[in-house]
């Protein structure tokens, strides 16, 4: 086992020569006393005193005793807003960090540095880390259309997340099979469509203030959320809300299947704008981030120029609130405003129109389905998962460079890394995860860890470090054949 084994690999770790620092009864975590910092200060004290086993105190003074785990804001550090400093010696930790979420990353290093041995004895050895991440887009993707999944499960996901580093938790919200958020101004899309998912599965729907909780919980941590409202096609759950979104005004049936492609708005009917507009203002009245997604996948059944039509009108409705655009990678066939995010998943068409979206201002976003799709099963015995984009071992998760997806894009014009599980098949929390780990971990490290700092290898060495703490928490991974795991 190596002794230091972080996943994602920070920029430089230094081994000093010191004793290790031990976790006990004077631990303390100490800040200044401002609100942003205490609330991060306290997470710390609970995150140390559950790897412990003994409560942690906050502090707003440090009197030099030793113990101390010392959290500090600096403006000069180097590399960047998520930087972070950290210096663990025997008689005390100091991090520094120009944000909170700089901060948040140190934690989540210290927690990965210690560890518990027989005599019960949980401490970290003594080392400089200096950090910072490659790409400031490190997200995951979750399909909560196919089947719903509660604040709850996305909780323990966003644990996670935030323990890989990554930082955007986008949300697919809408699609044929469901409705999963409130939205105020058209309150049959939760009473009419939140109800139904794949096989006749159970549904469900997040209040406005379930997303506000999600929200929060994420933001302490470190993480955003980006909603997705996909249109104008994998509609059907609108369509079945609302009839005056179908030509014959009828509503369209209920949908428990997995096909994708059939459903469309319609760009001349009255009530299509209004719908837009006002779905985009209540997703925006909810949601803090920067940027909305508007979808844009997978319309079979539409002429580019009504595609084209749809594509703008939601893209307006999103810039109306003041928020930016994100949207699939069928997106970059019409005119995009600057600024806007294309996020790249099918590595099957023609690059030429990508490069021309990037040179025209666009930014890609790198999901491409046969590595960053955490739905494709890990080989053929594998229960739950599609294979439309082939099967993903954990090797074929991390051995991939986002630059190089798409001939010819320039490099400066990739903005991140996005890993997507889409749950056609997973149905609860330990099917998601099993589909997640151990391979979120391999994606984290593409988006976070320069790229000649990867190595297959070494990556493969440090993350067999990681199921102890699965196993403990009772989270369910793939053990995949690849790596020797070690145990709980
Ligand atoms: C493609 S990726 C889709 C989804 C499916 C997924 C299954 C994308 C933008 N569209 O609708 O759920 O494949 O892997």
């Amino acid at each position: 086992m190596p002794q230091i084994a972080l996943v994602p690999r920070p920029r430089s770790v230094e081994v000093l020569d010191a004793a290790p620092f031990v976790l006990d009864q004077a631990t303390t975590v100490v800040v200044e006393p401002r609100p942003e910092l205490i609330q991060v200060a306290v997470l710390a004290a609970d995150l140390l005193g559950r790897v412990g086993d003994q409560a942690v105190q906050v502090r707003y003074r440090d009197a030099g005793e030793r113990g101390v785990v010392m959290l500090r804001i600096d403006d000069q550090l180097d590399g960047g807003d998520e930087a972070y400093r950290l210096v663990v010696r025997a008689d005390r930790v100091d991090l520094e960090a120009r944000s909170i979420a700089g901060l948040v990353h140190g934690i989540i290093t210290l927690r990965q540095l210690l560890t518990t041995d027989r005599q019960r004895v949980t401490s970290a050895p003594a080392v400089r880390v200096e950090d910072a991440p490659r790409y400031a887009w490190r997200g995951l993707s979750i399909d909560v259309a196919r089947h719903f999944f509660r604040v709850d499960d996305l909780k323990v996901v966003i644990g996670l997340m935030a323990h890989y580093k990554l930082n955007v938790l986008h949300l697919h919200l809408t699609d044929d099979q469901g409705w999963r958020l409130q939205i105020p101004s058209r309150p049959n899309l939760t009473r009419l469509s939140a109800a139904s998912a794949v096989d006749g599965d159970p549904g469900g729907f997040y209040s406005s203030s379930d997303f506000t909780t999600l929200v929060h919980y994420a933001a302490a941590r470190g993480v955003r959320v980006v909603p997705e409202i996909d249109v104008p096609g994998h509609v059907n759950a609108a369509l079945h809300a609302y009839g005056e979104l179908t030509p014959s005004g009828e509503p369209t049936d209920e949908y428990t299947g997995i096909e994708v492609g059939f459903s469309r708005l319609h760009a001349d009917l009255p009530a299509t704008t209004p719908f837009l507009q006002d779905v985009f203002a209540d997703v925006a009245a909810v949601s803090p981030d920067a940027y909305i997604h508007i979808g844009g996948d997978e319309v079979l059944t539409m002429d580019p120029d009504e595609y084209a039509a749809l594509v703008a009108t939601a893209s307006a409705a999103v810039r109306a609130t003041g928020r930016q655009v994100v949207g699939w990678q069928e997106i970059a066939h019409t005119p995009l405003a600057p600024g806007t995010i294309v996020q790249f998943w099918d590595p099957r068409p023609d690059p030429a129109p990508f490069v021309a979206a990037a040179k025209a201002g666009a930014k890609f976003l790198m999901s491409p389905g046969s590595k960053a799709y955490l739905d494709m099963k890990y080989d053929r015995d594998t229960k739950l998962g599609l294979e439309w984009a082939g099967h993903i071992e954990l090797r074929d998760s991390y051995d991939w460079e986002p630059t190089t997806v798409i001939e010819g894009l320039p490099p400066e014009s990739v903005i991140g890394v996005e890993a997507a599980v889409w749950t056609e098949t997973l149905r609860d929390l330990p099917e998601l995860l099993s589909m997640l780990l151990p391979r979120l971990a391999a994606v984290a490290e593409v988006a976070w860890t320069a790229a000649e700092l990867r190595d297959w290898d070494d990556f493969r060495a440090r993350v067999a470090s990681q199921s102890p703490m699965w196993e403990r928490l009772g989270l369910a991974y793939h053990a995949s054949p690849q790596v020797d795991w070690e145990h709980a």
